[in-house]
């Protein structure tokens, strides 16, 4: 599919730090070592409501890694799914009286929009699981002996994945939880396990469904990234991402499924998650229906603000959002413009070097706010520092001036 415009990035002085994240399958942070071009995989929306400020947050979080590779002197690879056929998707498009791939498309549209508003860098394969439905169904025949059938249904046994549990570190009984949460079938009769999970739906009267060798269905939902993935990035990539609702059981499944298929351990050397964004006190979910959606705020609002209000919390952070952030942001945004409007201001490169100093700790972005506002609030002589700085805020945070 389309990806997104990409915003143009100023080129800054020296270079970036090497880039350390907390790694979830490791449980610390750890520095990122890629060899020559950075590989990223980030799993995408589901279009069937988009973009809620919970998707921004998720997107920016890996923005900012995209960023700081590239400051560090790495090109980045980067690739996103939609997962544009999936039984939610299904349920709304039934619910609503409309198309699901009419949904699918003008949801997806919508997101591109509210990316490239935010100033989001897009993926280089912006990837629909309809438009890869062979590749996903090759995949699932080379797991050989590691897929079983059920009704017709194709499933993964976890039995044959030797590093299942590694990515969570989740007990059993926490595994079972979050996977009948989290579209899973833990209570499905004539599976091997209760948590082998769907590779392959058969189909099924009134869904749509692909002719295959596996015999005519569609997609589970795991096996799209992991195909998505390793037909674009190769096995080892450098960072897999999302939230941290996808921590279980979907990238523990998905690397799994790498690692039976292709025998290369790890599926990505690192596993990365953002915080969930609530309101209200529960978290912002499609499902939930207590969303607030980029686009309204758009209407309204400086879209830099809303960048902004997203950095002001670490990206590992979960917290709740309220029209008070926006505010806080909208103030933040001006007094920066001001500053950066000067004649002269306080050492240039020294703010600079704060910044990448605190991107690279595991994207310290509240940090790095903090460095910039010091720099905006105090008088000096460098004539050259509103323009650097400007080029620092937009190359490193995204946020134009
Ligand atoms: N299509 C799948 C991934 S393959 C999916 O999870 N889609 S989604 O639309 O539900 O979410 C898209 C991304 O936004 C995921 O990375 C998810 O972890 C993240 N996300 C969803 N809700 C929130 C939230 N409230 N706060 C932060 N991130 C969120
Ligand atoms: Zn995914």
């Amino acid at each position: 599919m389309r990806s997104w415009p990409a915003p143009n990035i100023p080129r800054l002085p020296g270079s970036g730090r090497p880039l350390h994240l907390y790694d979830t399958a490791a449980r610390e942070i750890r520095a990122t070592d890629p060899s020559g071009e950075a590989r990223m995989y980030v799993c995408g929306i589901t279009p069937y409501d988009a973009t809620h400020l919970g998707h921004a947050n998720t997107y920016l979080a890996f923005d900012l890694v995209n960023r700081a590779w590239r400051d560090a002197g790495h090109p980045v690879h980067y690739t996103q799914n939609a997962t544009d056929v999936d039984d939610p998707l299904l349920e709304r498009a039934e619910a609503t009286g409309v198309d699901w791939r009419d949904l699918a498309e003008d949801q997806i549209e919508l997101f591109r929009t509210d990316m490239a508003a935010l100033r989001i860098l897009p993926p280089r394969e912006y990837v629909g699981v309809t438009e890869v439905i062979d590749q996903v169904a090759a995949l699932i025949e080379q797991l050989g002996e590691a897929a079983y059938r059920v009704d017709g249904d194709v499933y993964f046994a976890r039995s044959a994945a030797p590093k299942f549990g590694a990515v969570s570190g989740y007990s059993e009984e926490e595994m079972l939880e979050l996977f009948a949460e989290r579209g899973g079938d833990p209570g499905r009769p004539g599976k091997r396990d209760p948590l082998d999970w769907l590779l392959w739906r058969a189909e099924r009267p009134g869904e749509p469904s692909w002719p295959s060798p596996l015999g005519p269905g569609r997609p589970g939902w795991h096996i799209e990234c992991t195909a998505i993935a390793l037909a674009n990035l190769g096995p080892g990539f450098d960072v897999t991402g999302g939230g941290s609702d996808l921590v279980f059981p979907h990238h523990e499944m998905g690397a799994c499924e790498g690692h039976v298929a292709t025998g290369e351990w790890p599926f990505a050397k690192a596993y990365v998650h953002a915080g969930m964004v609530g309101l209200d006190g529960e978290k912002m979910s499609k499902s939930r229906g207590n969303l607030v959606f980029v686009s309204r705020l758009r209407e309204s609002h400086d879209v830099m603000a809303v960048r902004l209000a997203l950095l002001a919390h670490h990206y590992r952070a979960d917290w709740e959002w309220t029209p008070a952030e926006l505010t806080r942001a909208e103030e933040r945004l001006a007094r920066w413009r001001a500053a950066v409007a000067r004649p002269a201001g306080p050492d240039g490169l020294a703010l600079l070097d704060g910044v990448r100093e605190r991107l690279a700790a595991d994207l310290d972005a509240p940090g790095a706010l903090a460095a910039v506002d010091e720099w905006a609030a105090a008088e000096g002589t460098d004539a050259q520092a509103p323009a650097l700085v400007k080029d620092t805020v937009d190359a490193l945070l995204g946020v134009a001036l």
